[in-house]
């Protein structure tokens, strides 16, 4: 039998604090993938395009508040409107490249102070991601990459939070990068780990989050 037209795209998820390198990554990825002619898509989340990825966008800018436990729902939200296309890609063989995920959810809302259990479960029965391709980087070199910018969130003491909530996150299956390699050693190795990923998801059912 030819499973070549079943072959589904694979759903991987880039993960990391800020000024981790993610968006290069993935579009470096992404960029070498067309290039070989495969069929991928980038998506990033927050998705700012959709309704509620304006009401996102406006609270990350400190243009609006709101309560923590309902940004949590929003960007969750935000989420789950992207999942009946997210799934029709993946079954018609497009691979998608994910700049950040649920983990980013649960990671930056329970190092506000949320119940780390409680936040995990509005993401619940999400895709699961095929690889969580994880951009690990001390916080000292992160701050070597210069300022950062001057979105909610976007301070060391916060983000030192945020990397210790990663850290309960991590299971055994995901890919750890040093993300201080050379840019294009790094793309070297995410490439390499993405097209085992891509060959091993073909055939796989896509799993459910947790
Ligand atoms: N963020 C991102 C969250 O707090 N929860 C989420 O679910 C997601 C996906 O939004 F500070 C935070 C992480 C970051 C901010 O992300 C915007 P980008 O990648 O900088 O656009
Ligand atoms: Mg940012």
């Amino acid at each position: 039998m030819s499973t070549s037209s079943l072959a589904r795209g694979a759903l991987i998820v880039f993960e990391g604090c800020d000024r981790s390198g993610k968006s290069t990554q993935c579009l470096m990825l992404v960029e070498r993938l067309k290039a070989l002619g495969k069929r991928v898509q980038h998506l990033r989340f927050p998705d700012r395009s959709t309704p509620t990825g304006q009401k996102i966008n406006a609270y990350l800018a400190n243009a609006s508040e709101m309560q923590d436990d309902k940004i949590h729902q929003l960007f969750s939200e935000n989420r789950w409107e992207a999942v009946p296309s997210m799934l029709e890609a993946l079954k018609n063989g497009t691979t998608l490249v994910v700049d950040r995920y649920a983990f980013s959810g649960v990671a930056f809302s329970s190092a506000k102070g949320l119940d780390l259990e409680w936040c995990k479960k509005p993401d619940a029965g999400l895709p699961a991601p095929d690889a969580v391709i994880y951009l690990d980087i001390p916080i000292e070199a992160a701050m070597k990459r210069g300022d950062f910018g001057n979105e909610r969130y976007e301070t060391r003491a916060f983000q030192e939070k945020v990397a210790a909530q990663y850290k309960k996150l991590q299971t055994p299956s995901w890919m750890m990068m040093d993300a201080r390699l050379p840019i294009d050693q790094l793309q070297a190795d995410i490439f390499n780990i993405a097209s085992k990923v891509i060959a091993d998801a073909q055939n796989a059912p896509v799993g459910k989050l947790w």
